[in-house]
């Protein structure tokens, strides 16, 4: 059998834990692997053929490197490198749910989207058109209810579509950030690309931006190479002028242009219903 490795990602309380727990079953094994600081699982299934190994990774609001979650998660994706990441999002919270989406995405991995605690959306009256979001942000949706098994088999059909490369949602693209923040992005990551070693790990996109936003732990990674101090020096120019021209600092710049990325999105693909009146009915 075709093994893919699998890792759940997303915010506290999304619902990772219930869907590891219902996709690697009360039979199969299941162990903490983690260390003392986060907590992790990993467990191990058979469906349709292939065997999947599944990480149930800490919960997470982005991907920086400011808590020992985020370090972890992020470690865990670029030294495991999962064959698809299930990016486990709150399908009622999508605003705040969707920026380490957009993360996600920077870092140019296979990904599905668990649009979970579907049962939530569907109650409190509100419509999302789920599909073209998915067309929107180039990475397949599907609804779930983790806390009953609703959707899963589905979720893990569409997970083997995308490591087949059958699924047709899945497209390459970029969360615009502007044309400064993009000049920015693009002059760095042109340097780094000529450095292969590097981006074993992580896709040039998004170490340029982390490196745009002053991340301390990739300064870390990339300090023994030997281009570092002039891609520091290039970095460091491109933070001026995009906090001269946006007048606000690189790292709030680039969080608001994702944020509004999300609301851009949502405002085409989510209805609002009346709340009020689904509850009385
Ligand atoms: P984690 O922190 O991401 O691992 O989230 P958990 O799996 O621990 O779930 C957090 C809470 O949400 C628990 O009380 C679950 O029972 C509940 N939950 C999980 N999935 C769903 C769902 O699809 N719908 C609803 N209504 N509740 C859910
Ligand atoms: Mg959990
Ligand atoms: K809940």
């Amino acid at each position: 059998a075709k093994t893919i490795n699998i890792a759940l990602v997303g915010n506290p309380n999304c619902g990772k834990t219930s869907l590891f727990n219902i996709a690697s079953g009360a039979h199969e094994h299941v162990g903490n692997y983690s260390g003392v600081t986060v907590d992790a699982k990993k467990g191990y299934f058979n469906y349709k053929g292939y065997h999947f190994n599944i990480y149930d990774l800490p919960g997470t609001y982005s991907l920086s490197a400011y808590t020992p979650e985020e370090i972890y998660v992020r470690h865990h994706l670029s030294e495991e490198m999962p064959d698809v990441i299930v990016n486990v999002v709150v399908a009622s919270n999508l605003e705040r749910n969707l920026y380490l989406t957009t993360e996600l995405i920077d870092m140019d991995i296979s990904m599905v989207i668990a649009l979970n605690m579907y049962d939530e959306l569907e109650d409190s009256g509100n419509t999302l058109d789920y599909n073209t979001l998915g067309k929107m942000i180039g990475v397949p949706m599907v609804p779930t209810v983790s806390k009953n098994g609703k959707g899963i088999d589905k979720l893990f059909d569409t997970i083997i579509n995308v490591y087949e490369n059958q699924e047709p949602t899945v497209r390459h693209i970029h969360i615009n950030h502007g044309p400064i923040i993009e000049e920015g992005i693009t002059v760095l990551k042109n340097e780094l690309k000529t450095d292969p070693r590097i981006l074993k790990h992580f896709s040039p996109r998004y170490l340029a931006i982390k490196l745009l936003e002053g991340d301390k732990e990739i300064e870390i990674l990339l300090h023994k190479e030997q281009n570092y101090d002039k891609w520091i020096a290039i970095r460091d120019k491109e933070r001026i002028k995009i906090e001269k021209t946006l007048g606000e600092d690189v790292e709030s710049a680039i969080a608001n242009e994702k944020y509004g990325f999300i609301s851009g999105a949502l405002k085409e693909t989510l209805t609002l219903g009346n709340k009020e009146t689904a509850r009385t009915t």
